[in-house]
């Protein structure tokens, strides 16, 4: 018999039910907007393709995973007992950790009921003299909501290159991205990484502890600053609690969301004594602070090129043959691609049982049946991983036929790149909002108080409708037209467009080359203030 005091653990299916409001993603993002519309008082179904919840932190379990902002910052501020309560283990949190903190949040403020898991979107269509959205999964249901809120995530639709004989391989292969939740051993084994961004900067180091041999297939090499994680002091965190308000105040006035403790001096105006004291003591510090050294890195090539060779000089110390050194020696902007952290990572290839495979010169040809071929030589392996990413920003919500007024289709309003107002809405699309959507902070922030502050964003412009009994709301073409510029602006006057990076979507061939992420948290957390205080300007809202 069914204890009646029991709670439902997940939401059952469904079919044709009506909704105030449904959101697609169960992660960092889903989560919080289910909260935010639950005081609202809303009717809400959350729609999750994975069998869990917890979105990046539940696909992503390749060894060593592990966030690169620190824990007592990637965490939720809508809570001060959920703040208080939890206690983070380590300065860097591993994957497991991260999701055992969503499971906590989800059950502890009852969230799982409204969720329902192995649940994959396949369309949301607006239906225009009704006012709603028809959102259609996989297997055939459908809901109907008045509002359908994106919460598909950044780094959540996999990239895997199309290798020819990419299916002939014998053996298994993984993605970083979707990896296996039985533990994979590589005991004994000859393993292929294919990929060195962040993903393979962390799993590399582990992966080679284990396997008999690793052979690494880099493309661009990749500039990555020690995490040192470690243990987290309890004090530390205690003192943290004391003020956690002061912390996320503080790191709310940082140009990314988080404290990077930015450097007001130029590199260009320091001495290079001084230039060698400060990244000696952010490297030794760790962690992404290093590239806030000075205020002119990301802006001046002359100063990134200081930082630059800092961190070269450091592969060359490390890396006892002279070669691989230089062959893991990046030439590009430091953090124009995400500047990595690792623990161990450039040491890793110091082993005997690892071995460098440029791949710029003499590219991937041929996934073959015992390995793969490279345009000079042929690798037999017993496994492959692929750490090559993510088609970011846009490729989750163009995974869905999304359809608004007059059939207009999402993926043709953005056939040549991402057009949206703040990142959190596009013209055309009524009623629909996405969480760090492209033309918003997200990625080049800390992505838990981005999604917060998106996730109250929304949900007041809700209540807004609500109170003044409008029915409908979506960005005039115009102020999209100007944010799109505005977004494009900010990064031009950077260096972040000067490389094939996943925010310009230049990992994914054939993909438009558009910088989608808004570069300075606090001057875009204003903005979204202002619009709203001033009746949601840019927006039209009708009764
Ligand atoms: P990234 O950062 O996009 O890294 C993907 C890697 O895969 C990168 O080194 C690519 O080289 C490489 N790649 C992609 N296609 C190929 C082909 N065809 N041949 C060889 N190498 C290839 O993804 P991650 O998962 O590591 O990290 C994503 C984000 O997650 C990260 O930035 C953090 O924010 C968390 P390339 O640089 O394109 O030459």
């Amino acid at each position: 018999m069914r204890d009646a005091q029991a709670k439902p653990t997940q939401a059952g299916p469904a079919e044709n039910g009506r909704f105030d409001a449904v959101i697609v993603g169960a992660g960092f993002a889903g989560l919080c907007m289910l909260h935010r519309l639950r005081e609202l008082g809303l009717s809400v179904r959350v729609f999750e393709r994975g069998s869990g919840i917890g979105g990046t932190w539940f696909w992503n379990r390749y060894p060593g995973a592990r966030c690169d902002v620190e824990s007592m910052e990637y965490s939720y501020q809508f809570s001060e007992e959920l703040q208080q309560e939890w206690n983070w283990s380590e300065r860097f949190a591993a994957q497991q950790e991260i999701l055992r903190y969503l499971e906590h949040v989800a059950d502890r403020f009852d969230l799982r009921r409204d969720i329902q898991l192995d649940t994959r979107v396949s369309s949301a269509v607006f239906d225009e003299s009704a006012g709603r959205w028809t959102i259609e999964t996989d297997g055939g249901a459908r809901a109907s909501a008045k509002f359908c809120i994106m919460a598909t995530g950044c780094l959540s639709s996999t990239s895997t290159p199309r290798f020819a004989g990419l299916d002939s391989f014998a053996g298994p292969t993984f993605h970083t991205g979707n990896w296996p939740h039985a533990p994979v051993d590589f005991s004994g084994k000859r393993v292929g990484v294919i990929g060195t961004g962040s993903s393979g900067v962390q799993s590399i180091p582990l992966i080679a502890r284990q396997a008999a041999q690793l052979f690494v297939f880099q493309r661009t090499p990749t500039y990555t600053v020690p995490a040192h994680n470690h243990p987290l002091d309890p004090g530390v965190q205690e003192r943290i609690k004391g003020d956690y308000a002061g912390l996320r105040r503080r790191a709310a006035q940082m140009p990314f969301g988080f404290d990077t403790r930015p450097g007001e001096k130029l590199a260009l105006e320091a001495t290079a004594e001084e230039r060698r004291a400060e990244y000696e003591d952010r490297w030794a510090r760790g962690g992404l602070p290093f590239i806030s050294g000075f205020a002119d890195l990301l802006y001046s090539k002359d100063a990134n090129d200081t930082a630059a060779e800092f961190v070269r000089a450091k592969i060359r110390e490390i890396v006892r043959d002279p070669r691989v050194a230089e062959m893991l020696s990046p030439r590009q902007v430091i953090a124009c691609k995400r500047l990595c952290i690792d623990t161990g990572y450039y040491e890793t290839f110091n082993r005997s049982n690892v071995t460098l495979i440029d791949v710029s010169a003499a590219p991937i040809e041929a996934i073959t049946p015992r390995g793969l071929r490279t345009k000079n030589a042929e690798y037999e392996l017993d496994c492959i991983v692929f750490a090559t990413g993510f088609d970011a920003m846009t490729g989750a919500l163009l995974g869905i036929d999304i359809r608004g007024r007059g059939g207009l289709s999402l993926a043709r309003k953005w056939a040549e790149g991402p057009r949206t107002y703040l990142g959190l809405a596009t013209a055309g699309f009524p009623n629909l909002f996405m969480i760090t959507g492209p033309g918003s902070p997200s990625v080049l922030s800390n992505m838990v108080p981005s999604i917060e502050q998106h996730a109250n964003w929304i949900a007041r412009c809700i209540a807004y409708l609500r109170e003044h009994e409008l029915a409908r709301i979506e960005p005039t073409a115009l102020a999209e037209d100007a944010w799109v510029e505005h977004v494009n602006e900010v990064a031009g006057g950077t260096l972040f467009p000067s490389c094939n990076s996943w925010y310009l979507g230049a990992n994914v061939p054939g993909k438009p080359r558009v910088f989608m992420p808004y570069l300075g948290f606090p001057a875009y957390v204003q903005k979204c203030d202002e619009v709203a205080a001033k009746g949601y300007e840019g927006f039209a809202a009708t009764p």
